[in-house]
């Protein structure tokens, strides 16, 4: 039987397991990267390994996602990243650059490669054939080591599409309207794979948008063909030689298949405080608009901003819109000013911001109270923006313009000028100078530390048995950005896990923080899809470092449940999921890890009444948290 293209590339990268949905498997990675927020705690974890150099054919850190350098701790954590790239021997991209993963889909991504980075839009890369995947730092770490990136082999999803777009339809309304279809745990356990003729009509990075936004579906990843547009986008940035042709075979098998009709998609948007929470934007003509931010690693290429500059050409925005633009990379803005379409922009009244990941992680640019703002994100979670009531949007560059421009929300209909078919260019100006490439002899480097980067704490194995009190009890959805909030204050202790903790749901119950001090160890009980959005292992770590040994969910998100498991966290679900009414908050359970096997189930006894919980683990992950986390594991293995 034939295989469809995720397979092929695990085929081919396989160290472990069977290509069987739900399996345990090991994979051979390529390539890795990391961002600055997930980076410096991912580098700290590798330097705990011991090697002296990476083991990857290519590894990237880059500087995106705090660069506001507001005190010495953002600055200091940019030169350890720097130091500790030319050490190890890493390309590092230094702040401003561009968003990591635009900057890695135009310069590095190779189609038929694997990669892993320490953020959960990593399957950008997918829009150019890579087999790329969100993790967490220390998972980054590992394969920074050499060692396989261990995953459940997912479903392989067909998504066959056919037709063209139409009017202002853009990609983002593609993957818009399949989150609407599907829902934000709707991709959990699966790949997208997307094929049809609809494919050759999207750009690589209109592809890369879909592929970027499935992380919001809850997707392991998505990947696109790698085809003529493949190889005519490498050309353009002179890289023709990392070019392979890559097609699912005629009679490759999926687990599911989805047919969309690209020309019944309309301009859609993604209502608060869901990413799935779709509506059609003529749907929600007359609502008044705030803020309007383009930009992020979903929305900000050259295109992107190309059709925003064509729509805001020759006229101003709204007097009551503050418009924020942030370009992907230096490559986009060169490209923008060398076709003088910069000017247009500011004339019209836009802000310019850094090629940064900038408001999209609350690193300014927060609405007004109460306000609405029109995003070319990817996330709108409740206080992600830095503004806690205010109302976020999630659309297209084209929709975004015209919010722009007339202050509010107006039917695609009324939209004018209609925008010209946009193609890219055959050759885009190179940034590859900008990148600084890790000296030959780094004999001579020295890895520099200021006072924010402070060791990872040491945690203690899984006791046989212990009582543990409900810390908190969170609904379903709960997003990482529920857990440890975004923004330019907390991120930047992300390499000090003490002072970080203090933030864990400081968003949702202040009290948290001094209830579980107050106890010393605890659970966290959740609802459905448990973790999801981000991949910041922060979001484990922190809870860890307060006690919390146990998370008890209706279900996980993939990333998030990973991360609980390489710190020590077991992740148990409830057999029965009304059992979740029964549980209050502070109520004590008594739990008896002896007899607990991978797979099985768990009594847990509380003051009234008995629950049966399970358990998803494989034997390796069990054995992780027996051992308190996988750092210890690897060093006991090693001892
Ligand atoms: C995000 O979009 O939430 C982030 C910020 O990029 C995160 C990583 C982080 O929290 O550092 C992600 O998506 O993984
Ligand atoms: Fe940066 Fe936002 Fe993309 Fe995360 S989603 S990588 S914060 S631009």
């Amino acid at each position: 039987m034939g295989l469809s293209i995720a397979q092929k590339i695990i085929k081919q990268h396989l160290v472990k397991g069977d290509l069987i949905p739900g399996e345990e498997i090991e994979i051979k990675i390529d390539q890795t990267l990391t961002q600055d927020a997930t980076g410096t705690m991912a580098y700290l974890q590798f330097e705990a390994i011991g090697l002296k150099k990476v083991q990857t054919e290519l590894s990237v850190s880059y500087v995106d996602h705090n660069t506001l350098q507001m005190g010495f701790r953002n600055p200091d954590d940019h030169q350890y990243l720097r130091t500790v790239a030319a050490k190890y021997g890493l390309v590092f991209s230094p702040p401003g650059t561009g968003i990591c993963h635009q900057l890695h889909l135009e310069n590095f991504a190779c189609p038929g490669k694997t990669l892993i980075g320490s953020d959960s839009h990593t399957p950008t890369a997918g829009g150019i054939g890579s087999l790329a995947m969100g993790a967490g730092g220390l998972s980054v770490a590992l394969a920074m080591a050499g060692e396989p990136y261990t995953l459940t082999m997912p479903k392989i999803v067909k998504i066959y599409l056919k037709n063209q777009l139409q009017g202002f339809a853009s990609a983002k309304d593609i993957i818009l309207y399949l989150l609407q279809k599907f829902s934000v745990k709707g991709g959990v356990g699966k790949i997208f794979e997307y094929t049809g003729p609809g494919v050759k009509t999207l750009s690589v990075p209109e592809r890369a948008t879909i592929t970027n936004m499935g992380a919001e579906l809850g997707l392991t990843t998505s990947i696109f063909p790698s085809d003529e547009n493949t190889l005519a986008f490498l050309k353009a940035m002179g890289r023709e030689k990392d070019f392979i042709p890559l097609e699912a075979d005629p009679d490759a098998s999926y687990d599911q298949e989805v047919e969309i009709d690209l020309a019944q998609i309309e301009p859609l948007i993604a209502t608060p405080h869901m990413p799935d929470k779709v509506k059609a934007v003529s749907e929600l003509a007359g609502t008044k608009v705030n803020q309007v931010a383009i930009g992020s690693c979903t929305n900000s290429s050259y295109l992107d901003l190309k059709s925003v500059a064509l729509i805001l050409k020759g006229k101003k925005i709204h007097p009551e819109v503050d418009v924020l633009i942030s370009p992907g990379s230096k490559q986009v803005l060169k490209m923008l000013m060398d076709e003088d379409l910069l000017w247009p922009l500011l004339d019209a009244g836009v802000r310019l911001l850094e090629c940064t990941c900038g408001p999209c992680i609350g690193m300014g640019g927060s609405p007004t109270s109460g306000g609405i703002s029109v995003r070319t994100f990817n996330r709108n979670f409740e206080g992600r923006s830095g503004t806690q009531d205010a109302r976020v949007y999630l659309a297209s560059p084209i929709t975004a313009a015209f919010a722009a421009l007339k202050g509010e929300l107006t039917d695609p209909a009324t939209w004018e000028p209609p925008l010209p078919a946009l193609k890219l260019p055959e050759k885009f100006p190179s940034i590859r100078h900008l990148f600084i490439f890790p000296p030959e002899d780094n004999s001579r480097v020295e890895i520099l530390r200021g006072p924010n980067i402070v060791p990872l704490p040491q945690f203690d194995p899984l006791p046989e048995e212990i009582s543990l009190p409900v810390l908190i009890k969170v609904g379903d959805n709960i997003t990482t950005d529920h857990i440890l909030p975004g923004g330019a204050e907390v991120t930047a202790l992300r390499s000090n896990i003490p002072a970080i903790s203090e933030y864990i749901f400081s968003r949702v119950d202040k009290e948290f923080v001094k209830r579980a001090k107050k106890h010393n160890q605890g659970i966290i009980v959740g609802g459905e899809n448990y973790g999801q959005g981000s991949s910041r292992e922060h979001a484990a770590l922190g809870p860890r470092y307060l006690g919390v040994r146990v998370v008890l969910a209706k279900s996980f998100a993939r990333i998030h449940r990973a991360n609980l498991i390489n710190f020590g966290i077991l992740p148990l679900i409830f057999k029965n999921k009304q059992d979740y009414e029964l549980l209050k908050e502070e109520e004590l359970l008594h739990f008896d890890f002896k007899d607990l096997n991978p797979g099985g189930s768990l009594k847990i006894k509380g003051k009234e009444h008995l629950l049966e919980v399970e358990n998803d683990l494989t034997a390796k992950e069990l054995e992780i948290i027996r051992a308190g986390g996988l750092l210890n594991l690897v060093k006991n293995k090693r001892a």
